[in-house]
């Protein structure tokens, strides 16, 4: 099919002499792939990590002007055609899973297309199915197979997939992927956001080999009741009436069920008496396995409740602080990468738990999955978000779509990490009608995916939100809060505004909602090593001081729930411009680029630990 931009005879012409076209499909008509098959790192399969050749493509004619000698997709020989303005076996290498801007010197700061190709070794064989799994490509990704498109996927930090069945050759595939970086006024997050905007295919790309009728999804935790609910999604053509088989062999429990004409099962059991709960002191996972038909899959996972009663947060029926730490997908290192291998999660959680955290604000999107099942392991709850961050087209129905179909990626991915127990659905973001109906939308959506754990938001800094009315008041008075399980705020006074770090002894806080309240983010900015009186900004001392007094301060907040402060490290950033503190980061961390902690990592671990009766040796 030629889907012609122009119309004319000339466009015609110049589809015919570049070989076959692709249709595009618009945002709108696009069909939104289905959340992706749970925990498809468990799948046989070829890992495409490695070396891909890349096209650096700064006016995207590889979109605009395919057909011609640029048409990247088709992956022509250079002999087939009189003119060629490219040549994939000839062009530069970079690594995936990766982000051009830690790997390309030049390209730190690129923010458009780039053209990746891989050749796929495959012997497909009769009655498997195959299915390419991207865990994440930011942002704007087409992905061709042997020149054909399979489709698009827009936003940064969502799995999607395609199914090549039938279309996987036996022997050699040519795979071509685009990925545009470029954000503007309809994604999410917009143009504006305090973060490196990594571009690139940033996390793993495999070919999955599956059965024809496989365990699409399923979910096993446990529900309010303290039982065990379970349930399971076929797709295949013996979905209906299979049987699938669970079991906990640690437990010594399986059990089984008949699927439904949709292919589906779902009941609840007890909890075996011998289980024990999943929590941060003891983070007890279990081995589960699902089999059905040909099928079968092993995950680890755990038990626990996560529960809002009144203005005060349960786990496990016990009262619960949470104390952490924000933390951006940005490894440790002077020229760091978004790029998160196990090495990399694990150094950042480290010093989480070094600190004493109980809990990670995972901002600002959701992390690599990699992430998420070590804080499994680690015991540290997580709060997971997605970027609908600082103002995006909240009016747009467009948007919207792609706000949700991140949400539904999001939770269908980590739905049995029992880590997880907060899902944010926005941070900062001005209050205005439009807004207002596009998160309570958003909102009621999660609640009725996953009414298993708490919604939260980070809420706005800005006085209509509840700022300082008279340079005193804190008043928690977004709209948003009646929506919310969690109302998290985030404050930046003593950095941000007129008040000093002394001042901010005299903020009183108030709220009209009987809900648990967490301090989503504080902070300030200071350059590791820079040591002056605590008046004296940039300084590890002025930062300190801000800590000593937002602790101080969480005496005074009504229904107070945790914290999370801004951030474990410093991170990139493009608007930090301060040519002797920031240079292109943002210099908040309690760690240094390369690790150093700060004065003020001391302050919040003093107090973490004393909140929990945490033993301080082992502290530096
Ligand atoms: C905020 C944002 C966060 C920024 C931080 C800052 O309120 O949520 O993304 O990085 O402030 O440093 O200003």
């Amino acid at each position: 099919m030629i889907k012609l931009r122009n119309g004319t005879l000339l466009g015609l012409l110049l589809a015919l002499i570049g070989g076959s076209a692709w249709a595009e499909p618009s945002p709108e008509s696009a069909p939104e792939p289905p959340v992706t098959i749970e925990n498809i790192r468990a799948r046989s399969g070829t890992d495409l990590s490695g070396q891909w050749h890349y096209i650096v493509d700064r006016s995207r004619l590889g979109i605009r002007k395919r057909g011609m000698q640029r048409n990247f997709a088709q992956d022509r020989p250079a002999t087939n055609h009189p003119l060629l303005e490219y040549d994939w076996d000839t062009s530069p290498l970079m690594t995936v899973p990766g982000d051009w801007n830690s790997q390309v010197t030049e390209m730190a700061m690129y923010e458009g297309m780039v053209w990746f190709r891989r050749k796929v070794d495959a012997t497909p064989q009769p009655g498997k199915r195959y299915v390419l799994h991207f865990e994440a490509a930011n942002y704007d990704t087409r992905v061709f197979l042997n020149g054909e498109l399979l489709g698009r996927h827009r936003g940064g930090f969502t799995p999607f997939e395609f199914e090549v069945t039938g279309k996987l050759l036996a022997g050699s595939n040519s795979l071509v992927v685009s990925v545009d970086a470029a954000h503007g006024l309809d994604t999410i997050p917009a143009e504006d956001f305090d973060w490196q905007n990594y571009g690139g295919i940033t996390r793993p790309v495999r070919l999955v080999e599956l059965p024809a009728t496989f365990i699409r999804d399923y979910h096993v935790g446990l529900d309010s009741a303290g039982r065990i609910a379970f349930s399971a999604a076929l797709d295949g053509p013996a979905s209906a009436g299979a049987e699938v088989r669970f079991s906990l062999p640690e437990l010594g429990r399986s059990w089984s069920a008949t699927a439904d004409a949709e292919g589906r099962v779902a009941g609840t059991i007890p909890l075996p008496r011998k289980a024990a709960r999943w929590s941060p002191e003891a983070p007890r996972l279990y081995a589960l396995t699902l089999a059905a038909g040909a099928d079968s899959v092993t995950d680890r996972i755990g038990f626990r409740t996560i529960e809002r009663r009144g203005n005060a947060l349960f786990l496990n029926g016990q009262p619960l602080t949470l104390l952490g730490v924000s933390i951006h997908e940005e490894a440790i290192g002077t020229r760091p990468t978004r790029v998160l291998d196990e090495a990399a999660a694990r150094a950042l959680l480290t010093e989480a738990k070094a600190l004493g955290s109980n809990f990670v604000r995972l901002a600002h999107y959701p992390h690599t999955e990699t992430m998420v099942r070590l804080a499994d392991e680690m015991g540290l709850l997580v709060w997971s978000e997605i970027p609908v961050y600082w103002d995006i087209a909240f009016d747009s129905e467009v948007t919207y779509a792609e706000a949700s179909a991140m949400l539904r990626a999001m939770i269908a991915r980590d739905m049995n990490r029992p880590s997880v127990v907060i899902w944010s659905v926005a941070n900062e973001t001005p209050i205005n009608d439009a807004r207002n109906r596009f998160l309570a939308r958003l909102i009621a959506e999660a609640r009725a995916t996953d009414p298993s754990r708490l919604i939260s938001a980070a809420m706005d800094k800005l006085p209509e939100a509840g700022g300082l009315d008279d340079g005193n008041l804190i008043l928690v008075n977004d709209p948003l809060a009646e929506h919310l399980d969690v109302l998290a705020i985030n404050r930046y006074d003593g950095w941000y505004g007129p008040l000093t770090p002394p001042e901010v002894a005299g903020v009183r806080w108030e709220t009209r909602f009987d809900k648990p309240i967490i301090l989503s983010e504080f902070g300030a900015d200071a350059l590791h090593g820079y040591r002056a009186d605590p008046s004296v900004r940039w300084s590890e001392d002025y930062q300190a001081e801000i800590y000593r007094q937002y602790v101080a301060m969480t005496a005074r907040i009504p229904n107070y729930a945790g914290m999370s402060p801004w951030i474990l490290k410093d991170f990139r950033s493009p608007r930090r411009f301060h040519g002797r503190f920031q240079e292109y980061w943002n210099r908040k961390g309690l760690i240094d680029p390369e690790g150093r902690r700060k004065l003020a990592y001391d302050v919040l671990r003093d107090y973490y630990h004393d909140t929990r009766g945490l033993p301080v040796e082992g502290a530096e």
